[in-house]
């Protein structure tokens, strides 16, 4: 098949699923058609039949554009794009706006040629940005034209029905999946260089938005710190990260954390890891907390949409609600001093990851690629 893409290619968990679908569709011999204003992030290098079609910015600066219609650029794109390469279908991850886009670029395409459209919801999309209210009416009308629509857990397909109703569209749960042959549990020597000897290691990885609470991840690592010797890693940035900086100094564990900022790649990061942390406002997968599961590390995080779907509360991880720093912080201290604990709940995390591994998910977007085109 030849599949188009859209994605944002930044930094964030939408854009690394959409690129790693993309890269093991083209490994099970797609050709794989990514449209988008940058290379994604985690797509650096060649990959057999794997095509980049980038969206120009740099044009249609003309004076009377206060803002740039970069939507209507990509939209473009991806009508050019689906003609000529003949696309048998266009996947858009995250609705807005490349739902729309999708929407209108087949609509400009007619009866030239039929191209199905497959929007996979992430969750910000719906649960934020999407309600605004400039964005509701035409996030709505995009979900419910599009001729599949999936999200990536139960939470998202359910909080999709509550808030947009879509009595139209017929949304299926295909979860985020992971790469076991990259993210598994590392060797005794990855950690060299990373933290002083005897340290545990503490990770967390996000875009440092408000919705990730990246101040009680400092707090939370600061109760660990108390009890032994540890060290935090931050990996990401974002608009939260000065206000995590200055809590670490006030906590005075600044000693402690290391800010890494945007990393390409954090896998040699995850497989150092001990505990890997994600105490969100809100989470519709968790995209990070799975890759660092395949990795060994339990997650401590919140109890809070689909994160509670990925991560089993004393089995793989812990859950308490959204700001309960104390709870999360002491039960992740009682697991850490336990070794036989500790190495049973590593040992669940792998396994739990090996439920959403890229061999299990990928065929369902196959799947569903088949059905679109009827
Ligand atoms: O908020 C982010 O972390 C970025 C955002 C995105 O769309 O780039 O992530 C969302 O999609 C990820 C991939 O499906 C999910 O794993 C994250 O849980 C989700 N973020 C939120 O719901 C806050």
């Amino acid at each position: 098949m030849k599949i188009g893409i859209t994605c944002y290619p930044t930094y964030g968990g939408s854009g690394a699923l959409a690129t790693e679908l993309g890269m093991d569709l083209a490994r099970r011999g797609h050709e794989v058609h990514f449209i988008t204003y940058a290379m994604p992030f985690r797509l650096r290098e060649y990959v057999e039949r794997v095509y980049f079609h980038e969206v120009d910015t740099s044009t249609g600066r003309y004076p009377l554009f206060e803002f740039y219609p970069y939507s209507l650029a990509l939209a473009s794109k991806q009508y050019d794009v689906a003609l000529r390469e003949r696309l048998d279908v266009l996947h858009v991850h995250y609705a807005v706006p490349h739902a729309t886009t999708a929407w209108l670029a087949r609509e400009m395409l007619g009866e030239r040629q039929r191209l199905p459209v497959i929007t996979t919801l992430h969750g910000t999309d719906i649960t934020l940005v999407g309600q605004e209210a400039s964005f509701y009416a035409i996030t709505k009308f995009s979900i419910e034209r599009s001729d599949r629509v999936t999200a990536v857990s139960q939470f998202l397909k359910d909080e999709t029905v509550r808030t947009f109703g879509c009595s139209n569209c017929h949304i299926s749960v295909i979860p985020n999946f992971v790469n076991l042959a990259e993210y598994h549990p590392g060797e005794a020597d990855c950690r060299d260089g990373l933290a002083p000897e005897g340290h545990k290691i503490v990770t967390h990885v996000s875009n440092f938005r408000e919705v990730k609470r990246v101040r009680d991840v400092v707090r939370v690592f600061a109760r660990i710190r108390r009890a032994m010797p540890a060290t935090l890693l931050m990996i990401g940035d974002g608009p939260e990260r000065d206000d995590a900086e200055r809590e670490a100094r006030d906590l005075k564990v600044d000693g402690d954390v290391r800010f890494f900022g945007k990393l390409g790649n954090v896998v040699t990061l995850l497989r150092a890891t001990d505990l890997f942390l994600l105490p969100s406002q809100t989470e519709s997968f968790g995209l990070a907390a799975l890759e660092a599961m395949a990795c060994g590390a339990p997650v401590v995080g919140s109890r809070t949409g689909g994160l509670t779907e990925v991560v089993e509360d004393g089995v793989s991880g812990l859950l308490e609600p959204p700001g309960s720093v104390e709870a999360m912080g002491r039960r992740a201290v009682d697991v850490l001093r336990d070794p036989e604990l500790f190495q049973a709940m590593r040992r669940a995390a792998v396994d739990r990851a090996a439920d959403f591994s890229t061999e299990r998910v990928v065929p369902q977007y196959e799947a569903l690629y088949a059905e679109a085109r009827g």
